[in-house]
């Protein structure tokens, strides 16, 4: 079956004690029991980075894998070409994820260049957003 990587990047790891009025006050670990809840019987990888390289490496090891990618960019979201270059060489589906709705937050945080290679993406969903986009990714992987 198909694995599912989740990514995520810088100061995710941070997570609830970061901003909880925007970020909520769920921590990484209870994101990724989430994500582990939603994956079913997909292996689901669960990686968190603050260093660009290494979430560029993460993109080059699921491709190889053929993974699904759901992937938090953080604020790599929106000045990373690495990351963007690196996501163009995925033939398996990419689904954007960001737990405040990015387009009603500063100007900075609106316009983000993952959008262009992922064929979804969700905002504003809070943390629970990322169980969403992994039962959503094992809907894409399962259909014909
Ligand atoms: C997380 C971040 O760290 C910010 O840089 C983004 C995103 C928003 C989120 O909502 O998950 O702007």
């Amino acid at each position: 079956m198909t694995p599912i990587h989740v990514l995520n990047g810088p100061n995710l790891n941070r997570l609830g004690m970061r901003e909880p009025a925007i970020y909520g006050t769920a921590t990484l670990a209870d994101v990724e029991a989430m994500c582990r809840a939603a994956a079913g019987d997909h292996e689901l990888v669960f990686r968190q980075t603050n260093a660009e390289h290494q979430l560029v490496d993460w993109v080059h090891e699921a491709i190889d894998a053929g993974a699904g990618i759901v992937i938090n960019p953080a604020g790599l979201s929106f000045r990373s070409i690495p990351l963007l270059d690196a996501l163009k060489m995925c033939t398996a589906p990419i689904l954007e994820l960001h737990i405040s709705n990015i387009h009603r937050r500063e100007e900075i945080y609106q316009v983000s260049l993952v959008s262009k290679v992922a064929r979804g993406v969700i905002a504003g969903l809070g943390p629970e957003g990322y169980g969403t986009a992994v039962a959503t990714m094992r809907g894409w992987l399962s259909a014909p």
